[in-house]
């Protein structure tokens, strides 16, 4: 069995490859873009493996997606790679529906012209339903995006249904609400805190001065698992008789807000909130101060260069359709993602 994977060198990728790599006997080849240079920090642990391979290809480019699908014949083709940050899609717009809609076209023709038994999977975002009618959502709930991000993953999902409709084709379009965990990129806000956490940690403990974590909208709710759990619910979607989209979620929502507090409280920290909208922060509280002899006192601050130019206020999934079709069984919950990401940032600090 052959196996592409694309997007290996950020979170959901690499993960991808190392559930394939422990739960299938597959050949894996993963696609990297050229770039000047690139960053292999989350696939150390299969690089040298005998059943890996890096190929170069790129969703902009239908030539290496169209000679990838024909020479390797995959009976998978699992497409991760993306431009995946909403906060950038603003400054990025056309890159972002280039890579994350029109690359999906890319993959998909590719697919239908020279291995269409191959079964695809195109990495979807509780994003598509932005400003939400209802909660918790499910997959019926309507496309409604509220970033560039949000609209080019909904454009794939069309696309995806109209090629699995008209071509046949076994496409799949998962809509996954947020996933972190310790691969997880640095501008996202979950990884952002966690980092931010550990830095002011040793800072404590070495009894030295410390800048606050600068953040943006606290008040913005959001569905977050682990992206571990997420890659064997992705690969049970490519595993069922017929093709269909389900959702992936935690079905629990958090705000910015709970997910700073499990995660100073992580590391032994502990502040309360004080001030108003940009004037916020939230600062040490006396007592952990006198007990660390702390030299700052403010952990977190607002810094409205972070906002972004329309929010998504509340993301709240509901999987119960994959749970109960698919046997999928999310391990880590909330309290356990917040730990290990936070511990984790410390001990590597
Ligand atoms: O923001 C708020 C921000 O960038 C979460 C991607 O994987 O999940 C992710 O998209 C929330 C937003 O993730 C900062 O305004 C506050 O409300 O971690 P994020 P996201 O935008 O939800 C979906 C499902 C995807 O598909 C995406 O690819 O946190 N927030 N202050 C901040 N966010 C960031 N990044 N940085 C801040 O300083």
């Amino acid at each position: 069995m052959k196996i592409i994977v694309t997007g290996i060198l950020g979170q959901d990728g690499a993960n991808m490859v190392e559930y394939l790599l422990n739960n299938t006997d597959a050949k894996i080849y993963g696609m990297i873009r050229r770039t000047s240079n690139p960053n292999f920090v989350n696939c150390k642990s299969f690089l040298k493996n005998n059943r890996f391979q890096l190929v170069y290809g790129d969703l902009s480019d239908s030539v290496s997606l169209d000679n990838l699908v024909r020479d390797i014949q995959p009976q998978y083709f699992i497409n991760f790679a993306a431009q995946s940050f909403v906060g950038c899609s603003w400054d990025i717009p056309l890159q972002t529906f280039d890579a994350n809609a029109t690359g999906v076209a890319r993959c998909l023709e590719a697919i239908r012209r020279f291995q269409p038994n191959c079964r695809f999977y195109s990495a979807g975002s509780s994003e598509e339903f932005g400003d939400v009618l209802y909660s918790p959502q499910d997959i019926l709930h309507p496309v409604r995006p509220r970033s560039p991000y949000g609209a080019s993953k909904s454009a794939a999902r069309h696309l995806v249904k109209v090629y699995r409709e008209s071509y046949n084709l076994y496409a799949v379009h998962g809509i996954l609400f947020n996933h972190e965990g310790t691969k997880r990129g640095e501008e996202f806000v979950t990884r952002k805190i966690s980092k931010g956490i550990a830095r002011i940690f040793h800072a404590l403990n070495n009894q030295k001065t410390f800048e606050p974590i600068e953040l943006g909208n606290l008040d913005a709710k959001r569905d977050w698992s682990d992206s571990e759990d997420f890659v064997d619910g992705v690969w049970k979607m490519l595993n069922q008789e017929k093709p269909k989209d389900y959702v992936l979620s935690s079905n629990e929502t958090h705000s910015i807000r709970e997910f700073i507090e499990k995660g100073f409280a992580t590391a032994n920290i502990f502040g309360v909130w004080n001030g108003n909208g940009t004037e916020e922060q939230f600062s040490i509280t006396t007592k952990c101060a006198i007990t660390n002899n702390a030299q700052s006192s403010v952990l977190v601050k607002i810094n409205p260069k972070f906002y972004r130019p329309a929010e998504v206020d509340l993301l709240w999934g509901d999987s119960t359709p994959a749970r109960k079709e698919l046997g999928w069984n999310p391990k880590i919950p909330f309290d356990k993602l917040v730990s290990r990401m936070v511990n984790y940032d410390i001990d590597n600090f």
